[in-house]
Protein backbone atom coordinates (compact mmCIF):
# COMPACT_ATOMS: atom_id res chain seq x y z
CA UNK A 1 0.00 0.00 0.00
CA UNK A 2 3.13 2.17 0.82
CA UNK A 3 3.43 2.19 -3.30
CA UNK A 4 -0.40 3.09 -3.99
CA UNK A 5 -0.29 6.52 -1.67
CA UNK A 6 3.51 7.63 -3.21
CA UNK A 7 1.13 7.66 -6.73
CA UNK A 8 -2.14 8.19 -5.01
CA UNK A 9 -1.59 10.01 -1.77
CA UNK A 10 -0.77 13.28 -3.57
CA UNK A 11 -4.44 13.37 -4.94
CA UNK A 12 -5.65 12.83 -2.17
CA UNK A 13 -5.07 16.86 -0.94
CA UNK A 14 -7.31 18.66 -1.60
CA UNK A 15 -9.70 15.44 -1.88
CA UNK A 16 -12.98 16.35 -4.71
CA UNK A 17 -12.10 20.35 -5.30
CA UNK A 18 -14.93 21.15 -6.09
CA UNK A 19 -14.73 21.62 -10.01
CA UNK A 20 -17.92 20.64 -11.03
CA UNK A 21 -21.17 23.01 -9.50
CA UNK A 22 -22.37 25.90 -10.78
CA UNK A 23 -19.26 26.64 -13.25
CA UNK A 24 -21.16 25.74 -16.49
CA UNK A 25 -19.94 22.01 -17.00
CA UNK A 26 -23.62 20.58 -17.45
CA UNK A 27 -24.93 19.73 -20.58
CA UNK A 28 -27.22 21.68 -22.37
CA UNK A 29 -30.72 20.62 -21.12
CA UNK A 30 -30.09 19.32 -17.54
CA UNK A 31 -31.41 21.62 -14.85
CA UNK A 32 -29.98 21.28 -11.38
CA UNK A 33 -31.94 21.69 -8.76
CA UNK A 34 -30.80 23.97 -5.62
CA UNK A 35 -29.17 22.09 -2.99
CA UNK A 36 -31.04 21.95 -0.12
CA UNK A 37 -30.87 20.56 3.43
CA UNK A 38 -32.19 17.05 3.68
CA UNK A 39 -34.23 15.80 6.71
CA UNK A 40 -32.75 14.63 9.43
CA UNK A 41 -33.66 10.84 9.33
CA UNK A 42 -32.48 10.80 5.54
CA UNK A 43 -29.98 8.13 5.19
CA UNK A 44 -26.77 8.23 3.62
CA UNK A 45 -26.61 5.95 0.77
CA UNK A 46 -23.70 3.52 -0.29
CA UNK A 47 -24.39 1.61 -3.64
CA UNK A 48 -21.45 -0.91 -4.48
CA UNK A 49 -22.24 -1.72 -8.26
CA UNK A 50 -20.25 -4.96 -9.19
CA UNK A 51 -19.93 -5.38 -12.59
CA UNK A 52 -21.09 -8.24 -14.54
CA UNK A 53 -22.22 -10.83 -11.56
CA UNK A 54 -24.45 -13.91 -11.10
CA UNK A 55 -26.02 -14.40 -7.59
CA UNK A 56 -24.55 -18.14 -8.23
CA UNK A 57 -21.07 -16.21 -7.83
CA UNK A 58 -22.10 -15.51 -4.14
CA UNK A 59 -21.96 -17.62 -1.41
CA UNK A 60 -25.14 -16.62 0.35
CA UNK A 61 -26.90 -17.45 -3.03
CA UNK A 62 -25.14 -21.40 -3.07
CA UNK A 63 -21.67 -20.81 -4.91
CA UNK A 64 -19.72 -23.61 -3.57
CA UNK A 65 -16.19 -22.93 -4.63
CA UNK A 66 -14.94 -19.97 -3.00
CA UNK A 67 -16.89 -17.85 0.40
CA UNK A 68 -17.79 -14.36 -0.37
CA UNK A 69 -18.19 -13.85 3.94
CA UNK A 70 -18.85 -10.20 3.72
CA UNK A 71 -21.71 -10.10 1.22
CA UNK A 72 -23.13 -12.90 2.64
CA UNK A 73 -23.06 -10.85 5.79
CA UNK A 74 -24.80 -8.16 4.03
CA UNK A 75 -27.57 -9.85 3.15
CA UNK A 76 -28.11 -11.30 6.73
CA UNK A 77 -28.13 -7.94 8.11
CA UNK A 78 -30.55 -6.78 5.32
CA UNK A 79 -33.07 -7.60 2.18
CA UNK A 80 -32.49 -10.09 -0.49
CA UNK A 81 -34.35 -9.73 -3.91
CA UNK A 82 -33.46 -12.94 -5.36
CA UNK A 83 -35.42 -11.51 -8.68
CA UNK A 84 -33.75 -8.63 -9.37
CA UNK A 85 -33.13 -7.70 -12.75
CA UNK A 86 -29.95 -5.70 -14.51
CA UNK A 87 -29.86 -5.81 -18.10
CA UNK A 88 -28.11 -7.26 -20.99
CA UNK A 89 -24.93 -5.81 -20.65
CA UNK A 90 -23.16 -2.95 -18.70
CA UNK A 91 -24.20 0.33 -20.23
CA UNK A 92 -27.74 -0.38 -20.81
CA UNK A 93 -27.70 -0.92 -17.41
CA UNK A 94 -25.85 1.87 -15.81
CA UNK A 95 -28.26 4.21 -18.21
CA UNK A 96 -31.57 2.05 -17.00
CA UNK A 97 -29.84 2.71 -13.02
CA UNK A 98 -29.18 6.63 -13.52
CA UNK A 99 -32.43 7.22 -14.99
CA UNK A 100 -34.69 5.51 -13.37
CA UNK A 101 -36.48 4.55 -17.28
CA UNK A 102 -35.78 0.90 -19.13
CA UNK A 103 -33.91 0.66 -22.51
CA UNK A 104 -36.79 1.88 -24.13
CA UNK A 105 -36.19 5.34 -22.81
CA UNK A 106 -32.92 5.58 -21.25
CA UNK A 107 -29.65 7.39 -22.94
CA UNK A 108 -28.29 5.46 -25.90
CA UNK A 109 -24.63 4.48 -25.43
CA UNK A 110 -22.32 5.85 -27.62
CA UNK A 111 -18.72 4.24 -28.65
CA UNK A 112 -16.29 2.14 -26.08
CA UNK A 113 -12.82 2.69 -26.58
CA UNK A 114 -12.24 5.61 -27.74
CA UNK A 115 -10.09 7.09 -24.84
CA UNK A 116 -7.92 4.12 -25.07
CA UNK A 117 -7.28 4.64 -28.71
CA UNK A 118 -6.29 8.80 -28.40
CA UNK A 119 -3.89 7.50 -25.66
CA UNK A 120 -2.12 5.27 -27.90
CA UNK A 121 -2.25 7.95 -31.26
CA UNK A 122 -4.43 5.44 -33.23
CA UNK A 123 -7.23 8.35 -33.49
CA UNK A 124 -7.64 11.77 -33.76
CA UNK A 125 -8.81 14.09 -30.92
CA UNK A 126 -11.87 15.29 -33.39
CA UNK A 127 -12.74 11.75 -34.04
CA UNK A 128 -12.79 11.22 -30.00
CA UNK A 129 -14.82 14.09 -29.82
CA UNK A 130 -17.13 13.11 -32.93
CA UNK A 131 -17.11 9.48 -30.75
CA UNK A 132 -18.57 10.68 -27.56
CA UNK A 133 -21.40 12.58 -29.12
CA UNK A 134 -22.01 10.08 -31.19
CA UNK A 135 -26.09 9.00 -30.57
CA UNK A 136 -26.00 11.44 -27.57
CA UNK A 137 -28.81 13.63 -29.01
CA UNK A 138 -31.03 10.58 -29.77
CA UNK A 139 -32.12 9.94 -26.48
CA UNK A 140 -30.74 12.26 -24.35
CA UNK A 141 -31.50 11.71 -20.65
CA UNK A 142 -33.84 14.26 -19.16
CA UNK A 143 -33.00 13.19 -14.92
CA UNK A 144 -30.46 11.64 -13.09
CA UNK A 145 -30.16 9.90 -10.32
CA UNK A 146 -27.06 11.81 -8.82
CA UNK A 147 -28.84 15.29 -9.91
CA UNK A 148 -31.90 13.88 -7.46
CA UNK A 149 -29.61 13.39 -4.86
CA UNK A 150 -28.22 16.32 -4.90
CA UNK A 151 -31.17 18.10 -4.91
CA UNK A 152 -32.29 16.48 -1.68
CA UNK A 153 -28.98 18.23 -0.11
CA UNK A 154 -26.94 15.54 -0.50
CA UNK A 155 -23.07 15.15 -1.46
CA UNK A 156 -23.04 12.95 -4.52
CA UNK A 157 -19.45 10.86 -5.37
CA UNK A 158 -19.13 8.35 -8.01
CA UNK A 159 -15.95 6.12 -7.64
CA UNK A 160 -14.85 3.22 -10.40
CA UNK A 161 -15.74 2.14 -13.70
CA UNK A 162 -17.97 5.68 -14.15
CA UNK A 163 -21.08 6.41 -16.45
CA UNK A 164 -23.52 5.56 -18.84
CA UNK A 165 -21.08 4.52 -21.00
CA UNK A 166 -19.13 3.50 -23.27
CA UNK A 167 -16.72 6.51 -23.37
CA UNK A 168 -17.54 9.15 -20.76
CA UNK A 169 -15.95 12.76 -19.80
CA UNK A 170 -15.70 14.55 -16.63
CA UNK A 171 -18.46 17.27 -18.41
CA UNK A 172 -20.95 14.29 -18.60
CA UNK A 173 -20.60 12.64 -15.59
CA UNK A 174 -20.94 16.11 -13.73
CA UNK A 175 -24.52 16.56 -15.62
CA UNK A 176 -25.39 12.99 -14.21
CA UNK A 177 -25.01 15.05 -11.01
CA UNK A 178 -22.10 13.73 -9.20
CA UNK A 179 -20.15 16.71 -7.68
CA UNK A 180 -16.85 14.34 -7.13
CA UNK A 181 -15.74 11.54 -9.12
CA UNK A 182 -12.76 9.35 -9.21
CA UNK A 183 -12.03 6.32 -11.79
CA UNK A 184 -12.32 5.47 -15.59
CA UNK A 185 -14.16 7.32 -18.17
CA UNK A 186 -13.63 4.55 -20.97
CA UNK A 187 -15.34 1.32 -20.66
CA UNK A 188 -12.41 -0.43 -22.58
CA UNK A 189 -9.95 0.61 -20.86
CA UNK A 190 -11.94 -0.86 -17.56
CA UNK A 191 -11.97 -4.12 -19.10
CA UNK A 192 -7.91 -3.74 -17.62
CA UNK A 193 -7.22 -3.57 -14.09
CA UNK A 194 -3.74 -1.51 -14.97
CA UNK A 195 -4.92 1.89 -16.42
CA UNK A 196 -1.81 4.46 -17.68
CA UNK A 197 -3.34 6.10 -15.64
CA UNK A 198 -7.00 7.38 -13.90
CA UNK A 199 -9.35 10.38 -13.81
CA UNK A 200 -10.28 12.60 -10.81
CA UNK A 201 -12.18 15.35 -11.16
CA UNK A 202 -11.35 15.98 -14.51
CA UNK A 203 -8.17 15.88 -13.48
CA UNK A 204 -5.76 12.91 -15.23
CA UNK A 205 -3.35 11.19 -12.70
CA UNK A 206 -0.73 9.13 -14.09
CA UNK A 207 -0.05 5.74 -12.70
CA UNK A 208 3.98 5.52 -13.72
CA UNK A 209 4.60 2.01 -13.37
CA UNK A 210 1.47 0.26 -15.22
CA UNK A 211 1.51 -0.50 -18.90
CA UNK A 212 1.18 2.33 -21.59
CA UNK A 213 -2.00 2.25 -23.87
CA UNK A 214 -0.20 1.49 -27.51
CA UNK A 215 -3.27 -0.37 -29.14
CA UNK A 216 -6.77 -0.34 -28.84
CA UNK A 217 -7.53 -2.43 -25.80
CA UNK A 218 -5.62 -2.20 -22.55
CA UNK A 219 -3.07 -4.57 -21.54
CA UNK A 220 -4.19 -7.33 -19.55
CA UNK A 221 -1.76 -9.39 -17.56
CA UNK A 222 -4.03 -12.40 -15.81
CA UNK A 223 -1.26 -11.54 -12.54
CA UNK A 224 0.16 -8.09 -12.78
CA UNK A 225 3.83 -6.88 -12.18
CA UNK A 226 5.00 -6.06 -8.53
CA UNK A 227 5.55 -2.90 -9.60
CA UNK A 228 1.85 -2.42 -11.36
CA UNK A 229 -1.40 -0.53 -9.32
CA UNK A 230 -4.20 -2.69 -9.39
CA UNK A 231 -6.86 -0.17 -10.41
CA UNK A 232 -9.49 -1.10 -7.31
CA UNK A 233 -7.15 -0.27 -5.35
CA UNK A 234 -7.37 3.20 -5.79
CA UNK A 235 -10.70 3.46 -5.87
CA UNK A 236 -10.93 1.52 -2.75
CA UNK A 237 -9.13 3.91 -1.06
CA UNK A 238 -10.62 7.16 -2.85
CA UNK A 239 -13.86 6.30 -1.31
CA UNK A 240 -12.94 5.13 1.90
CA UNK A 241 -11.15 8.89 2.08
CA UNK A 242 -14.32 10.04 0.58
CA UNK A 243 -16.45 8.34 3.82
CA UNK A 244 -14.11 9.74 6.26
CA UNK A 245 -14.15 13.50 5.18
CA UNK A 246 -18.02 13.36 4.76
CA UNK A 247 -18.35 11.99 8.34
CA UNK A 248 -15.84 14.38 9.63
CA UNK A 249 -17.82 17.94 7.56
CA UNK A 250 -21.20 15.99 8.71
CA UNK A 251 -22.71 16.08 5.70
CA UNK A 252 -25.24 13.69 4.12
CA UNK A 253 -23.73 11.64 1.09
CA UNK A 254 -24.99 9.39 -2.00
CA UNK A 255 -22.28 7.36 -2.89
CA UNK A 256 -21.97 4.51 -5.77
CA UNK A 257 -18.95 2.21 -6.23
CA UNK A 258 -18.80 0.93 -9.35
CA UNK A 259 -16.20 -1.81 -9.13
CA UNK A 260 -14.67 -3.03 -12.42
CA UNK A 261 -15.42 -6.48 -10.89
CA UNK A 262 -15.22 -9.37 -11.43
CA UNK A 263 -15.51 -8.36 -14.93
CA UNK A 264 -12.93 -9.80 -17.69
CA UNK A 265 -10.33 -10.46 -18.77
CA UNK A 266 -9.65 -12.65 -15.57
CA UNK A 267 -6.85 -10.20 -13.70
CA UNK A 268 -5.44 -10.22 -10.48
CA UNK A 269 -2.71 -8.42 -8.42
CA UNK A 270 -0.08 -10.95 -7.29
CA UNK A 271 -0.97 -9.86 -3.50
CA UNK A 272 -4.60 -10.53 -4.19
CA UNK A 273 -3.97 -13.93 -6.14
CA UNK A 274 -5.31 -16.31 -2.98
CA UNK A 275 -6.77 -18.76 -5.23
CA UNK A 276 -3.36 -19.49 -6.78
CA UNK A 277 -2.82 -23.13 -5.26
CA UNK A 278 -6.32 -24.61 -6.57
CA UNK A 279 -4.29 -27.13 -8.53
CA UNK A 280 -7.49 -28.85 -9.82
CA UNK A 281 -8.64 -25.30 -11.67
CA UNK A 282 -7.51 -23.77 -14.74
CA UNK A 283 -4.97 -20.41 -14.24
CA UNK A 284 -8.13 -18.45 -15.00
CA UNK A 285 -10.41 -19.94 -12.84
CA UNK A 286 -7.88 -19.45 -10.15
CA UNK A 287 -7.84 -15.65 -11.30
CA UNK A 288 -11.54 -15.50 -11.45
CA UNK A 289 -11.64 -16.78 -7.98
CA UNK A 290 -9.20 -14.52 -6.75
CA UNK A 291 -10.94 -11.72 -8.50
CA UNK A 292 -14.19 -12.77 -6.60
CA UNK A 293 -12.40 -12.78 -3.48
CA UNK A 294 -11.32 -9.13 -3.97
CA UNK A 295 -14.39 -8.04 -4.85
CA UNK A 296 -15.60 -9.88 -1.35
CA UNK A 297 -13.09 -8.26 0.40
CA UNK A 298 -13.37 -4.30 -0.27
CA UNK A 299 -17.35 -4.90 0.46
CA UNK A 300 -16.14 -5.79 4.15
CA UNK A 301 -13.47 -2.78 4.12
CA UNK A 302 -16.12 -0.34 3.22
CA UNK A 303 -18.41 -2.02 5.54
CA UNK A 304 -16.01 -1.89 8.18
CA UNK A 305 -14.99 1.55 7.51
CA UNK A 306 -18.99 2.53 7.92
CA UNK A 307 -18.89 1.09 11.38
CA UNK A 308 -15.06 2.57 12.26
CA UNK A 309 -16.90 5.74 11.34
CA UNK A 310 -20.19 5.31 13.14
CA UNK A 311 -21.71 5.15 9.83
CA UNK A 312 -23.77 1.91 9.34
CA UNK A 313 -27.04 2.40 12.09
CA UNK A 314 -27.58 5.36 8.90
CA UNK A 315 -26.22 4.43 5.82
CA UNK A 316 -28.61 2.14 3.50
CA UNK A 317 -25.92 -0.14 1.66
CA UNK A 318 -26.57 -1.60 -1.37
CA UNK A 319 -24.66 -4.57 -3.03
CA UNK A 320 -26.16 -5.37 -6.99
CA UNK A 321 -24.68 -5.94 -10.25
CA UNK A 322 -25.49 -4.72 -13.99
CA UNK A 323 -25.70 -7.41 -15.89
CA UNK A 324 -25.38 -11.31 -15.42
CA UNK A 325 -22.82 -13.84 -14.82
CA UNK A 326 -20.31 -13.90 -17.42
CA UNK A 327 -18.06 -17.07 -18.32
CA UNK A 328 -15.59 -15.46 -20.74
CA UNK A 329 -13.05 -14.60 -18.30
CA UNK A 330 -12.69 -17.89 -17.71
CA UNK A 331 -13.99 -20.31 -20.28
CA UNK A 332 -13.57 -21.25 -23.81
CA UNK A 333 -16.49 -19.93 -26.19
CA UNK A 334 -17.69 -23.46 -27.32
CA UNK A 335 -19.74 -23.43 -30.57
CA UNK A 336 -22.79 -23.61 -29.79
CA UNK A 337 -22.44 -20.54 -27.48
CA UNK A 338 -20.71 -18.13 -30.11
CA UNK A 339 -22.61 -14.99 -28.67
CA UNK A 340 -19.01 -12.94 -30.69
CA UNK A 341 -20.57 -14.26 -33.95
CA UNK A 342 -24.14 -13.99 -32.68
CA UNK A 343 -25.38 -17.91 -32.55
CA UNK A 344 -26.40 -18.00 -28.98
CA UNK A 345 -28.50 -21.45 -28.06
CA UNK A 346 -27.96 -20.54 -24.20
CA UNK A 347 -26.18 -22.04 -21.89
CA UNK A 348 -27.19 -24.45 -19.36
CA UNK A 349 -26.24 -25.95 -15.80
CA UNK A 350 -22.95 -27.90 -15.79
CA UNK A 351 -21.45 -25.45 -18.39
CA UNK A 352 -19.02 -23.75 -16.08
CA UNK A 353 -17.36 -24.58 -12.87
CA UNK A 354 -18.66 -21.46 -11.46
CA UNK A 355 -22.20 -22.03 -12.43
CA UNK A 356 -22.80 -17.95 -11.72
CA UNK A 357 -26.32 -17.75 -12.94
CA UNK A 358 -27.55 -20.97 -10.96
CA UNK A 359 -28.39 -22.93 -14.03
CA UNK A 360 -30.42 -20.31 -15.45
CA UNK A 361 -30.39 -20.27 -19.34
CA UNK A 362 -28.07 -17.61 -20.93
CA UNK A 363 -25.25 -15.92 -19.62
CA UNK A 364 -24.40 -12.02 -20.12
CA UNK A 365 -25.62 -10.51 -23.43
CA UNK A 366 -28.62 -12.79 -23.44
CA UNK A 367 -32.36 -11.33 -22.32
CA UNK A 368 -32.66 -14.84 -20.79
CA UNK A 369 -32.61 -15.12 -17.15
CA UNK A 370 -28.73 -15.61 -16.54
CA UNK A 371 -28.10 -12.29 -18.84
CA UNK A 372 -30.57 -10.46 -16.37
CA UNK A 373 -31.20 -11.79 -13.42
CA UNK A 374 -28.45 -9.83 -10.83
CA UNK A 375 -27.79 -9.91 -6.91
CA UNK A 376 -29.70 -7.22 -5.42
CA UNK A 377 -28.87 -7.36 -1.50
CA UNK A 378 -30.03 -3.99 0.86
CA UNK A 379 -29.03 -3.46 3.94
CA UNK A 380 -30.93 -0.33 6.09
CA UNK A 381 -30.59 -0.46 9.74
CA UNK A 382 -34.00 0.05 11.65
CA UNK A 383 -36.06 0.17 8.70
CA UNK A 384 -35.40 -3.28 6.39
CA UNK A 385 -36.10 -6.59 8.91
CA UNK A 386 -32.31 -8.46 9.09
CA UNK A 387 -32.01 -11.36 7.40
CA UNK A 388 -35.67 -10.92 4.98
CA UNK A 389 -36.48 -11.79 1.43
CA UNK A 390 -39.01 -10.35 -1.54
CA UNK A 391 -39.36 -12.36 -4.48
CA UNK A 392 -41.07 -9.38 -6.33
CA UNK A 393 -39.55 -9.21 -9.49
CA UNK A 394 -38.09 -5.74 -9.55
CA UNK A 395 -36.00 -3.92 -12.75
CA UNK A 396 -32.89 -1.82 -12.01
CA UNK A 397 -35.05 0.93 -13.59
CA UNK A 398 -36.97 0.82 -9.61
CA UNK A 399 -33.85 2.16 -7.83
CA UNK A 400 -34.14 6.01 -8.73
CA UNK A 401 -38.01 6.11 -7.34
CA UNK A 402 -37.00 3.99 -4.25
CA UNK A 403 -34.68 6.44 -3.45
CA UNK A 404 -36.53 9.36 -4.55
CA UNK A 405 -39.40 7.98 -2.13
CA UNK A 406 -36.76 8.24 0.26
CA UNK A 407 -35.36 11.41 0.09
CA UNK A 408 -39.13 12.97 -0.07
CA UNK A 409 -38.20 14.07 -3.61
CA UNK A 410 -40.28 14.58 -6.40
CA UNK A 411 -39.44 13.03 -9.57
CA UNK A 412 -40.23 16.30 -12.14
CA UNK A 413 -40.17 13.69 -15.60
CA UNK A 414 -41.80 10.63 -16.31
CA UNK A 415 -39.99 7.45 -15.93
CA UNK A 416 -40.83 4.05 -16.50
CA UNK A 417 -39.57 2.81 -12.12
CA UNK A 418 -41.95 2.31 -9.34
CA UNK A 419 -40.40 2.79 -5.90
CA UNK A 420 -39.88 -0.17 -4.24
CA UNK A 421 -40.05 0.88 -0.62
CA UNK A 422 -42.93 -0.22 0.57
CA UNK A 423 -41.53 -4.05 -0.01
CA UNK A 424 -38.28 -2.63 1.66
CA UNK A 425 -40.24 -1.50 5.01
CA UNK A 426 -43.86 -3.63 4.99
CA UNK A 427 -45.26 -0.28 4.92
CA UNK A 428 -47.77 1.14 2.31
CA UNK A 429 -49.14 -0.41 -0.53
CA UNK A 430 -46.85 -1.98 -3.16
CA UNK A 431 -47.43 -0.60 -6.79
CA UNK A 432 -46.81 -3.25 -9.77
CA UNK A 433 -45.37 -2.56 -12.63
CA UNK A 434 -48.09 -3.49 -16.22
CA UNK A 435 -44.98 -5.43 -17.71
CA UNK A 436 -41.35 -5.06 -16.97
CA UNK A 437 -38.98 -4.57 -20.56
CA UNK A 438 -35.85 -4.76 -22.20
CA UNK A 439 -34.69 -4.40 -25.25
CA UNK A 440 -31.15 -5.77 -26.44
CA UNK A 441 -28.75 -4.67 -28.88
CA UNK A 442 -26.35 -7.74 -28.61
CA UNK A 443 -28.09 -9.97 -31.58
CA UNK A 444 -28.12 -13.00 -28.90
CA UNK A 445 -32.09 -12.01 -28.22
CA UNK A 446 -33.98 -9.02 -28.82
CA UNK A 447 -36.93 -7.53 -26.36
CA UNK A 448 -38.02 -9.52 -23.76
CA UNK A 449 -41.52 -8.58 -21.56
CA UNK A 450 -42.50 -10.13 -18.55
CA UNK A 451 -45.96 -9.78 -17.25
CA UNK A 452 -46.71 -11.96 -14.12
CA UNK A 453 -44.34 -15.44 -14.11
CA UNK A 454 -44.70 -14.89 -18.29
CA UNK A 455 -42.03 -13.97 -20.21
CA UNK A 456 -41.96 -13.30 -24.26
CA UNK A 457 -38.74 -13.15 -25.54
CA UNK A 458 -37.63 -12.60 -28.94
CA UNK A 459 -34.73 -14.95 -29.00
CA UNK A 460 -32.18 -16.15 -31.90
CA UNK A 461 -33.52 -18.80 -34.04
CA UNK A 462 -30.18 -20.83 -33.81
CA UNK A 463 -31.46 -23.67 -36.37
CA UNK A 464 -32.63 -20.85 -39.01
CA UNK A 465 -29.62 -18.40 -38.65
CA UNK A 466 -26.76 -18.63 -40.56
CA UNK A 467 -23.56 -16.89 -39.64
CA UNK A 468 -21.86 -17.90 -42.80
CA UNK A 469 -24.80 -16.21 -44.66
CA UNK A 470 -25.13 -13.29 -41.82
CA UNK A 471 -28.32 -13.93 -41.40
CA UNK A 472 -29.66 -13.60 -37.68
CA UNK A 473 -33.07 -14.79 -37.25
CA UNK A 474 -35.35 -14.03 -34.47
CA UNK A 475 -38.65 -16.04 -33.28
CA UNK A 476 -41.06 -15.48 -30.26
CA UNK A 477 -40.36 -17.59 -27.63
CA UNK A 478 -42.96 -17.92 -24.34
CA UNK A 479 -42.09 -19.16 -21.06
CA UNK A 480 -43.14 -19.67 -17.72
CA UNK A 481 -40.64 -18.45 -14.90
CA UNK A 482 -42.79 -20.21 -12.49
CA UNK A 483 -43.02 -23.57 -14.03
CA UNK A 484 -39.71 -23.46 -15.97
CA UNK A 485 -37.31 -21.08 -14.49
CA UNK A 486 -34.49 -22.41 -17.26
CA UNK A 487 -36.66 -21.53 -19.83
CA UNK A 488 -36.68 -24.61 -21.57
CA UNK A 489 -40.22 -25.15 -22.88
CA UNK A 490 -41.12 -23.08 -25.55
CA UNK A 491 -45.06 -22.24 -25.03
CA UNK A 492 -45.73 -19.97 -27.83
CA UNK A 493 -47.01 -22.47 -30.14
CA UNK A 494 -49.19 -23.60 -27.51
CA UNK A 495 -50.52 -20.47 -26.52
CA UNK A 496 -50.60 -17.89 -29.77
CA UNK A 497 -53.32 -15.46 -27.77
CA UNK A 498 -51.03 -14.71 -25.37
CA UNK A 499 -48.15 -14.10 -27.72
CA UNK A 500 -50.06 -11.41 -29.19
CA UNK A 501 -51.10 -9.56 -26.16
CA UNK A 502 -47.40 -9.95 -25.24
CA UNK A 503 -46.28 -8.64 -28.47
CA UNK A 504 -48.26 -5.78 -28.33
CA UNK A 505 -47.29 -4.74 -24.83
CA UNK A 506 -43.66 -4.75 -26.43
CA UNK A 507 -44.96 -1.59 -28.82
CA UNK A 508 -46.30 -0.10 -25.86
CA UNK A 509 -43.35 -0.30 -23.90
CA UNK A 510 -41.08 1.61 -26.58
CA UNK A 511 -43.99 4.36 -26.87
CA UNK A 512 -42.19 7.04 -26.33
CA UNK A 513 -42.70 8.36 -22.22
CA UNK A 514 -45.13 11.84 -22.19
CA1 LIG B 1 -21.26 -5.33 -16.81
Amino acid sequence: MRRLQTYVGRSLRPLFCPIVAGLGFFPEGIVVAAQAAPAPDHPNVLIIYADDIGRGDLSCWGQRHFQTPNIDRLASEGMRLPNFYGCTVCAPARASLLTGTSNAHSPLPNEGGLECELAAGLISREEFEKGVAHRQSERPGRYFLGQMARSAGYHTAYFGKLGIGYTETAERIAGYGFDAHCGLYDSVICWGFYPEYYWENGQKVPLPGNPKFDRATPHCPLVGGEQMIYSEDIWLEKCRDYLTEQAQKKNPFFAIYATQLPHGPASIAPQDFVYSDRTEWTQQERVYASMMHKLDSLVGALTAHLDDLGLSDNTVVIFMGDNGHETLPYLDVSGRNDVVNGLWSGHQRGEDRFDGTLGQRGVKRSNHQGGLNVPFIIRWPGKITPGSESERRTPVYDILPTFAAIMGVEIPVAIDGLSILPTLTGEGRQREHAFLFWHNSTGASKEALIVGDWKLIKEMDCQASSREARRRVYRAALYNLAEDPYESKDLASAMPERVNEMLEMIKQAQQPLP
